[in-house]
């Protein structure tokens, strides 16, 4: 039934209840309940039959939608996983909560509404994915996938080491989640976060969804053969593409023929030890639901667009295989809801997502761009008899706001300065008047996979305006969304939009300020190359760089004789993880952003004076630094070429390091750190 026809049968349903039971008419704010938040990886909401999708049926999903709320206009603030979990527990956006990029390290000590609600009184537990790499604080109980996990016979980190079980992560997850809901503590309210693997890359959907999909195609999206025109020229570079990235074994799981096995690039390896996971009877599940369409696969061996539509239809169908598995997964811990209705009564369910996905929009996989399909996460939440039934919320709410709204259901206030506001009047039905009219957008993670360039940007009810702010791709975006709603013209230079871009741009540095965001400034004047660097500001007569990546650096060239001093002084910033800060030196003889790189400077925490020597820092040489904890450091780096020497001294510390034979000189210099910020006295060269 369309949703629509159902919200009208529902809502007299609901109606009806009400006249008896009361419903909705009993304050949420402080109730106390337990809260179910269901969650996957890279599910996009366009893929969930509630949200009018044109691909697949996810009744369990529709069914909290249908008994509860909606929520139409629901995006997160950084479209890439781990980020969008460390928003969701502290209510901040990535550049506040430190995890800006996977591969950061999640600050555990800081506040979030888990660690908040157990202090409360509740009980907490996380099962599944949680891929912010330090070990998970304000929990009684977790069970979670290393890094991103595996699909098949999963391993799971406690904390009495590692386990592996049998079985498909989702329905495996599912199992964890209902084993603690029997043992928990019935006395206590409970959070429960059960966190799915799927549906993400290489979408490998457990035995019994295999045949799902099969002996029909998929309608393609009217964009599978974009040619990226009238917008940002970057697009054209992604690596997304599911003609030229997506791969035939590891992502496609098409076994490699005798000819090709040999010869495997990197990833399409994986497909061997993807292969080797699964045992007899799974592998033979595999190979009895694949082995003629791979032989068809191969003797048409279908060229051109033709294959490009042939590889579209094998992904989407794993990938909305795998949504299935997870819909199934709602499916059984509603089941057991039903089956406990005094929990069930005072049970929050919410289904979300770390962000969409592009299901060959743009002939894309995977997310990262500010665009419609990853920036929006489904939504939806079911609270029976306080959440009226068929509610649709079409306010622009956002993962900030998850935290805020646990915490005043559970009449815990939210800690000073969180980003996000509760949804709680939302979902009553009591939208206040000065509810926000634009979310904020900030992508870091530029320089690792899929060559999506960094930006920070503004939506609207009507309109999107991206800045691209990294050296190179500098530049902008603005997209009508009413009248473009695929998003396929930029108007940024229209004169028509003149002033709309005035506007959106208002609002931009106006968010940008309220949420205390001056990342993504980086001096490119000063500083025209960079990698894993968020934020470069001029600063006490230096600079405040932070590298959000392991040996962030940012370089200009210039001109070093054989013999010169470089001299700055360093300083940590209080309050960061790692503090560590390096004067840069990149080889002569290659172009500045590929030349070797030497970093010579100090590891603050470990109070070491450090060289370290180019290819990815295998050589070091070091020395004991004496610091209180506190002082500026003055570093000095003496170069001397004919003696084959550099020498750092930092205080009574000194390191001498021997340049390599073949060394040329040094041609570029800058500053660096590793996941750090640190200030940087403006450096001197003699
Ligand atoms: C992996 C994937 C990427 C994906 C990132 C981030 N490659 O690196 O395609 O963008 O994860 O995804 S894979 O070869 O390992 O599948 S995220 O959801 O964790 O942010
Ligand atoms: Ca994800």
């Amino acid at each position: 039934m369309p949703r629509t026809r159902r919200l009208v049968l529902l809502s007299v349903l609901a109606a009806a209840a009400a006249a008896t039971a009361g419903v909705a008419q009993q304050p949420l704010a402080g109730a106390r309940p337990n809260i179910l938040f269901v969650f996957s990886d890279d599910h996009a909401a366009h893929a969930i039959s509630a949200y009018g999708s044109r691909l697949n049926q996810t009744p369990h999903i529709d069914r909290i939608a249908d008994e509860g709320a909606l929520f139409r206009a629901n995006f997160c603030g950084n479209a890439l996983c781990g980020p969008s979990r460390a928003t969701i527990l502290t209510g901040l956006h990535s550049h506040k909560n430190g995890f800006c990029r996977n591969g950061n390290v999640f600050d555990g000590d800081q506040p979030t509404f888990p660690k908040l609600l157990q202090q409360a009184g509740y009980q907490t537990a996380i099962v599944g994915k949680w891929h912010l790499e330090s070990t998970p604080t304000g929990f009684d109980h977790w069970i979670v996938l290393p890094d991103q996990g595996q699909y098949y016979n999963p391993d799971f980190l406690t904390k009495d080491g590692r386990v592996r079980m049998p079985g498909h992560a989702t329905d495996v997850t599912t199992q964890l989640a209902l084993d603690w809901l029997e043992r928990r503590d019935p006395q206590k309210p409970f959070v429960l976060m059960c966190q799915h693997k799927a549906p993400h890359r290489n979408w490998l959907p457990a035995p019994a969804d295999l045949g799902a999909f099969r002996g029909r195609d998929l309608p393609e999206p009217a964009t599978l053969f974009d040619a990226y025109e009238g917008r940002l020229p970057a697009r054209a570079h992604t690596e997304m593409e599911i003609a030229r990235h997506l791969t035939l074994h590891y992502d496609l799981m098409v076994p490699p023929t005798a000819a090709e096995a040999p010869t495997l690039a990197d990833l399409d390896r994986a497909y061997a030890q993807q292969r080797a996971r699964m045992d007899d009877a799974q592998r033979a599940a595999w190979d009895a639901a694949f082995a003629a369409e791979d032989e068809a696969f191969r003797r048409e061996n279908p060229l051109g667009r033709e294959r490009v539509r042939w590889l579209y239809q094998r992904y989407l169908k794993n990938y909305l295989r795998c949504v299935q598995g997870v819909d199934r997964s709602v499916g059984a811990l509603l089941a057991w809801l039903d089956a406990h209705p005094d929990v069930k009564a005072n049970t929050l369910v919410v289904y979300s997502s770390d962000q969409g996905f592009f299901l060959g929009e743009h002939g894309w996989y995977d997310k990262r761009w500010m665009d419609e399909e990853c920036l929006r996460m489904p939504l939806v939440m079911r609270w029976p008899g306080r959440i009226a039934a068929g509610r649709e919320v079409a306010q622009l709410t956002q993962n900030i706001d998850f935290a805020p709204t646990f915490l005043e259901l559970a009449g815990v206030p939210a800690p000073q300065g969180v980003h996000g506001r509760s949804l709680v009047p939302l979902l009553a039905g009591e939208p206040p008047a000065d509810w926000r009219d634009a979310v904020y957008y900030h992508y870091y993670e530029s320089q690792a996979t899929h060559r999506v360039p960094a930006m920070y940007g503004v939506r609207t009810a009507t309109h999107k305006l991206v800045r691209y702010y990294e050296p190179g791709v500098d530049g902008w975006e603005l997209f009508d969304l009413v009248n473009d709603p695929d998003e396929l013209r930029s108007v940024a230079d229209d004169p028509a939009y003149e002033g709309m871009r005035k506007e959106l741009t208002a609002k931009l540095v106006a968010l940008r300020a309220q949420y205390g965001d001056d990342t993504g400034e980086l001096l490119p004047a000063r500083f025209p190359h960079s990698a894993g660097v968020t934020r470069i500001v001029a600063a006490d007569g230096g600079h405040r760089l932070w590298a959000n990546a392991p040996g962030g650096w940012a370089l200009r060239a210039q001109q070093l004789g054989p013999r010169f001093d470089v001299t700055t002084t360093l300083r940590s910033l209080p309050g960061k993880p790692q503090q560590n800060g390096f004067v840069v030196l990149a080889e002569a003889g290659a172009n500045v952003a590929d030349a070797a790189r030497w970093r010579v400077g100090v590891e603050f925490s470990a109070r070491k004076l450090v060289v370290l020597g180019p290819m990815g820092g295998k050589a070091r040489w070091e020395a004991p630094l004496l610091w209180d904890g506190q002082a500026p450091v003055a570093l000095r780096v003496a170069v001397d070429l004919d003696r084959r020497e550099l020498v750092a001294s930092a205080g009574d510390a000194r390191v001498a390091a021997p340049l390599p034979r073949e060394l040329a000189g040094f041609a570029a210099l800058g500053l660096g750190a590793s996941n750090a910020e640190t200030h940087f006295a403006e450096l001197a060269v003699r």
